[in-house]
């Protein structure tokens, strides 16, 4: 045992440090299968104290460490690179909810708590947390935190950011910050807050976080909708929220392409339409009751998209056992993915008055520079979000489709810029877009970036290698290392 693992040890007991290769393995690779890394130790520490103190040990052993909650992220981002130098910090075991204020309408938490947990807490105090996305099963609040989750209710309440009031976050040299109020008013200075969510693990370990509950929805309607493009969906999207206000809570839109692939990939998914559709919509209303008003508003709704040619055909769930079959086929779509290949994968987000041409353009593009390349193209459509996957040509070599793939990356950015969007909307940098950062921010926003990091991680130990590329920064001293690492 070399020194760093013996004081981790003595800190955290060993039966919370996993240093076989078999123990390991789980935590050094991604939910995507894309990324490998090794680590001298994953550590499972029991507290925020216990966090506290794994932090002062790896600070003092120079140690770069990767925070990890449920390890689904879609860019990378909680796998360490290959040194093998940083110590994987799962927070899985801080897993218990503190409070839930019926009147503050707070729950406040630990950050290793599953997701799933959250929501069914909750429920059980006849309160509501919106948050929802595929991964809520085995993804925890701190990974929600840290990358700023969207999901399919971000369309009414907001991205994670928008859904939380507090936090409470471990530094990079085992201070703790006790940020966690519940107020909803505070302008006592800057947002560091909102500096933590979304920031990767680079800037601190999230320990706790006090959240927003609503009142719970106990009406909800869902249809699935087949439409001709996304113009036509993008329409039927204004009419819905003139006519339904913010009882949308979920539209989310797929290319009959993604559907034949989830048919194709996808078991026991069914179609909930008589024919396969030039693209679908998958519509939810709720409300706080009255479930047969909502249905008769979502269908006098559909029969006027019907009627001003939005809609060519829909299925209305009639229970709820019908409803959760038509979710199934939109939740399926990640998994169909990882089983038809290798996708290059884009999470773009753009004004959704450029969504439509977006589309076009990029497909013309990505078909011109990859003859057979197939766009599988979904997601959150009232975010303007979309997940635009690109799989290889049936049958092509995957290394051939593996050396195409930065220039497609490359032309969907591209066209992305142009229209002002993002290239990650929810999923965040990680390491698969690290290298991107450059070409598509400011070298100012860069330079704050790097800044603000220095100052929170002056040793560059929080998740090396992710969100930020290598580069100098403006608070730093000159050193060789400042070229050759990500600070
Ligand atoms: P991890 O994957 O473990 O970590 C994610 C990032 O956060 C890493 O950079 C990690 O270092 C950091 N981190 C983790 N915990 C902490 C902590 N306590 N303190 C500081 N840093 C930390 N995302 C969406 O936004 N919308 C979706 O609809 C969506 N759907 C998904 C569906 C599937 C099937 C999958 C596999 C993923 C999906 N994701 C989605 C991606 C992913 O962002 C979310 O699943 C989730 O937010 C990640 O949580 P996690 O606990 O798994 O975090
Ligand atoms: C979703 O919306 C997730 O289902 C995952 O954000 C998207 O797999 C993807 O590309
Ligand atoms: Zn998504």
């Amino acid at each position: 045992m070399d020194d760093l693992v013996a004081e981790l040890a003595g800190a955290l007991g060993e039966a919370n440090l996993l240093v076989s290769a078999e123990e390991k393995a789980p935590f050094l690779c991604d939910w995507l299968g894309k990324y490998r890394g090794a680590a001298r130790a994953v550590i499972r520490p029991g507290s925020t104290a216990e966090v506290a103190a794994a932090m002062r040990i790896c600070a003092r052993h120079n140690a770069p460490v990767v925070a990890q909650g449920g390890n689904t992220s879609m860019s990378g981002g909680a796998t360490p690179d290959s040194s093998g130098r940083a110590v994987v910090l799962s927070l899985t075991r801080l897993n218990s909810i503190r409070n839930i204020d019926t009147v503050g309408n707070t729950i406040a938490v630990d950050a290793g708590v599953v997701l799933a947990k959250v929501q069914q807490a909750a429920e059980e105090a006849g309160r509501f947390f919106p948050l929802s996305l595929g991964a809520e099963g085995s993804c925890t609040i701190g990974g929600n935190l840290a990358a700023n989750a969207g999901g399919v209710a971000v369309l009414r309440y907001g991205t994670m950011r928008e859904l939380t009031l507090g936090l409470e976050v471990v530094l990079a040299d085992g201070r703790i910050w006790d940020g966690l109020t519940s107020l909803r008013k505070d302008n006592t200075g800057y947002a560091l807050r909102d500096l933590f969510v979304g920031s990767e693990g680079t800037l601190g370990i999230i320990t706790g976080a006090v959240l927003k509950l609503f009142a719970p929805l106990r009406a909800r309607a869902t249809a699935f909708v087949a439409v001709q493009d996304i113009d036509a969906a993008l329409a039927l999207l204004a009419a819905i929220r003139n006519r339904c206000g913010d009882r949308l809570t979920a539209f989310e839109f797929m290319t009959g392409d993604c559907l034949a692939l989830i048919l194709r990939h996808a078991e026991g998914v069914r179609l909930p339409l008589a024919a396969m559709p030039p693209a679908a919509v998958l519509i939810e209303l709720s409300d706080q009751d009255d479930e047969t008003a909502l249905g008769e508003r979502l269908e006098a709704t559909l029969i006027g998209g019907v009627d001003a040619g939005l809609v060519i055909d829909a299925a209305v769930a009639q229970d709820g056992m019908q409803a959760r079959a038509f979710w199934r086929v939109r939740e399926s779509i990640s998994e169909t993915l990882v089983r038809a290949g290798k996708a290059a994968k884009h999470d773009v987000s753009m004004p959704i008055s450029a969504m439509a041409e977006f589309v076009a353009a990029t497909e013309a593009a990505v078909r011109a520079a990859a003859s057979g390349v197939r766009p599988i193209v979904f997601g959150h459509l009232g975010d303007g979000n979309l997940h635009y996957n690109l799989l290889p040509a049936e049958g092509q070599d995957p290394a051939a489709f593996a050396a195409l793939a930065p220039g497609l990356t490359r032309i969907v950015h591209d066209e992305i810029g142009r229209r002002r969007g993002s290239i990650s909307a929810e999923h965040g940098i990680g390491q698969l877009r690290v290298d991107e950062m450059p070409l598509r921010k400011a070298p100012i926003e860069l330079e704050l970036m790097r800044s603000l990091k220095h100052l929170l991680d002056p040793a560059g130990l929080l998740n090396p290698g992710k969100l930020l590329p290598a580069g100098p920064c403006p608070l730093a001293p000159e050193t060789e290392d400042d070229h050759g690492s990500a600070r």
